[in-house]
């Protein structure tokens, strides 16, 4: 007979060193609507929900909803939402099932009943975690307005496929009918996420209704936010150990981290929980927090993420271990924290930030960091390249994360054959099946990704990556490194 399934019923049953709700659930009503209910979220917001809640915060539930795929909704819809949290590191593991998401909608199946909720007078703010490529932003900026996501939902707002289309449907129903706007939190690594959000869904609503694009612009709050927490993906052995521990079955557990930071912009005019009191900071310009963070983190993680698999490391942890990826690290930290505003600790930062990477217990897969590289890589190493220009220095580490990038992507024809996806995998492979020229070839992929497009710094990025490509594909990684190294001891 198969396990029993983890739910209200068997919460009681799983053994005692296994955080539980500390609340009735019974009772929580839903204040927050969260697009995007994958992993992230799990570790991550609806844990400092489920900590409101306990706290007797009853207002503030969640109403989970995918915009794609239903996978999550099929794994947690038959336990009740409930999900359990392993934290790990070297030292061992904590569990905990986590309350705060009472029920979860896949977008697709029934756009309406996510309006419905998105227009619900006790839903006061609507959280994101969609990704990167799901703000749809035109290469270089704005936007995409040609996207057939965005034409569809111009055609058809009352069944929208996109958060823009969602989100702005719902500001215009809850305007028409005197429910006070929501305020928008964006979650996801952008910079100034809260600001590019508004843009764009102003942007959006501009095409739809002049109106609408004024009450958007002028009465709703979008405070940005900086969140933080590595949350590699479940994998099956993860579940069925995690199962075997809880006596009953979870379909999806998620796994993650100790550390975990966010960092809120205080400008919920419709209310919020008492994130604070459970260590999120607010404050009134999350920007040099956003900076840190994605220049530092996000821009070593790809960098590790490329050079790892051109280097055959499966996991952040090896690839760090790796002596060459970690002096080169090194230096791409210091390229990086010269673009920086002085006064922020980013020697403990670093430290630190060294201390999660080797954290053996979490597996976290390079192929997993290397998705949609088009979309990251312009925040998380372009600008702090940009910057190192102009300030007359060379971003030489930098630019060898970008060369990584377009070597793993023109390795997906050989070795490196369905590690990892982008939104413009077609024209990539196009261009890695016309086997160009180093210099080319980096134009071409600056060109389609719209690179640093308009920037004075942008042949000198060229120039430097196709350096960079033209070694890798000769000699490979390591060899790469080694010089790089080499140089940084002579300079
Ligand atoms: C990672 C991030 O997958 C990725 O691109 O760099 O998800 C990273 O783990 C988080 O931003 C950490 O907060």
């Amino acid at each position: 007979m198969s396990p029993e399934r983890l739910s209200s019923r068997t919460l009681s049953t799983l053994p005692a060193d296994v955080a539980k709700p500390a609340y009735e659930r019974a009772l929580i009503r839903p204040g927050i609507v969260h697009l995007g209910v994958g992993a992230f979220h799990r570790a991550h917001q609806a844990v400092y929900v489920d900590d409101c809640l306990a706290a007797g915060e009853t207002d503030w539930g969640i109403v989970g909803a995918s915009l794609r795929s239903a996978d999550t909704r099929d794994a947690l819809g038959p336990q009740d939402g409930l999900y359990t949290l392993a934290v790990r590191d070297g030292e061992g593991e904590r569990l905990r099932v986590v309350g705060s998401i009472l029920s979860l909608l896949v977008a697709p199946e029934n756009p309406e009943a996510l309006l419905a909720v998105l227009t619900d007078p006790g839903v006061r703010i609507v959280t994101l975690t969609i990704t990167e490529k799901a703000y749809l932003r035109a290469a270089g900026g704005g936007l995409d307005m040609t996207h057939p996501d965005i034409v569809h939902d111009l055609a058809n707002p009352g069944a929208p496929r996109t958060a823009h289309g969602f989100l702005a449907e719902a500001l215009a129903r809850r305007r028409k009918a005197g429910i006070p706007s929501l305020t928008v939190l964006s979650c996801d690594n952008l910079p100034a996420n809260g600001e590019t959000l508004h843009a764009l869904l102003s942007e959006f609503a501009s095409l739809r209704d002049a109106g609408l694009a004024r009450h958007i612009a002028e009465d709703v709050a979008f405070p940005s936010s900086m969140i933080d927490r590595i949350v590699p993906a479940t994998i099956e052995t993860d579940r069925a150990r995690l199962s075997s521990l809880l006596g009953v079955e979870d379909a999806w557990p998620v796994v993650t981290e100790p550390f975990c930071q966010w960092v809120v912009e205080d400008r919920f005019p419709q209310g919020r929980p008492a994130w604070e009191r459970f260590g999120v900071t607010m404050v009134a310009d999350v920007r040099a927090y956003e900076d840190m963070k994605l220049r530092l983190l996000n821009g070593s993680h790809s960098a590790i993420a490329y050079l790892g698999l051109l280097s055959g490391h499966e996991t952040v942890d090896r690839a760090f271990a790796d002596p060459h990826i970690r002096a080169f690290v090194d230096g791409l930290w210091a390229e990086a924290i010269a673009t920086l505003p002085a006064g922020l600790d980013t020697e403990g930062y670093t430290r630190r930030l060294a201390r999660r990477y080797a954290n053996p217990a979490l597996a976290h897969r390079t192929a997993q960091i290397a998705n949609d590289g088009s979309q990251k890589l312009p925040q998380r190493i372009l600008g702090s390249a940009l910057d190192r220009l102009e300030a007359g220095a060379s971003p030489d580490h930098l630019m060898l994360a970008v060369a990584a990038w377009i070597t793993a992507c023109e390795m997906r024809g050989g070795t490196l054959r369905g590690q990892f996806t982008d939104p413009l995998d077609e024209p990539l492979s196009a261009l890695a099946g016309r086997h160009l020229p180093a210099t080319e070839m980096a134009r071409a992929v600056f060109d389609l990704a719209g690179f640093a497009r308009d920037r004075a710094g942008r042949d000198r990025l060229i120039e430097l990556t196709a350096a960079h490509l033209d070694r890798l594909r000769r000699d490979g990684p390591t060899a790469v490194l080694a010089v790089l190294a080499e140089k940084g001891r002579v300079a």
